[in-house]
């Protein structure tokens, strides 16, 4: 098991490099195939998150799968508490902040817990910002919360802020899972700023261009799902986009 993310996380901020998860929801990868491994091997990732808001099949195969034949780190970005399992590398332990939701600040926390406690995952707390991303989203449905609005920075900002001063040790903006509309490089810059933890992005990234405008924002982690299902392919590219981003 691997125990240093957040450090790695946070020497690779300093350094001004920037990072790619590829996201794997465990409904969609039932049957993880030799393909996608080899894309996923190629690209050289920094992450695997694992996770999604809505998962009916096992997190834990598809992470004891990933741990059997990848090398990366495999970082859990559950829905809920259900979807804990000690056999990953890290927990991002989420919190929905834009949302006032308890369960989703607290309660899925708490039924957690002794789970997570007895473990021996590295745990990272993670303030969780749903930002409208043009069309209702997974995490909108379940959480029964809100987005907050695309077009008001200051809200954004301030609920980062917020998260910081709490503790949490990363903020991660959400787009939501295949947005129309990624986090526009305006609230990115205007978190960025105010932010000393990593910034997190996702949600809606399709493009190298999107990759490269968030990355200048100042996004420290970038998190695709949805467009490597669609063009596992891409994952090399895209990856390489990353790794070679110069400010
Ligand atoms: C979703 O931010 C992640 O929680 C990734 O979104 O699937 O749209 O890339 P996509």
């Amino acid at each position: 098991m691997i125990h240093n993310i957040y450090q790695l996380i946070q020497e690779k901020k300093a350094t001004g490099q920037k990072m790619l998860a590829v996201l794997l929801d465990p409904d969609k990868c039932s049957n993880v195939g030799q393909t996608l491994f080899e894309c996923i091997s190629n690209a050289r990732p920094d992450f695997v998150f694992v996770g999604g808001s809505v998962v009916d099949g096992s997190v834990d195969n598809l992470v004891r799968t990933l741990k059997q034949y990848l090398s990366f780190p495999v970082v859990l970005f559950p829905g809920d508490a259900r979807q804990f399992t000690p056999n990953a590398d890290a927990l991002l332990l989420l919190s929905l902040i834009s949302g006032r939701n308890p369960d989703l600040l607290i309660g899925q926390h708490v039924n957690a817990a002794m789970a997570i406690k007895r473990s021996s995952i590295e745990v990272i707390p993670t303030g969780y910002i749903l930002i409208d991303g043009g069309r209702l989203s997974a995490v909108e449905r379940v959480s029964h919360t809100q987005p907050l609005p695309a077009d008001c920075p200051e809200m954004v900002v301030a609920t980062a802020v917020a998260a910081q001063l709490l503790g949490m040790q990363m903020v991660y903006l959400e787009a939501g899972s295949g947005a129309l509309t990624s986090v526009s490089p305006e609230i990115i810059k205007a978190v960025s700023s105010e932010l000393s933890i990593p910034l997190v992005v996702g949600g809606g990234i399709r493009t190298i261009e999107q990759i490269n405008n968030a990355l200048s924002a100042g996004a420290d982690l970038l998190v695709i799902g949805n467009h490597f299902e669609a063009h596992p392919e891409d994952m090399l590219p895209f990856a390489e986009a990353v790794r070679s981003y110069r400010s």
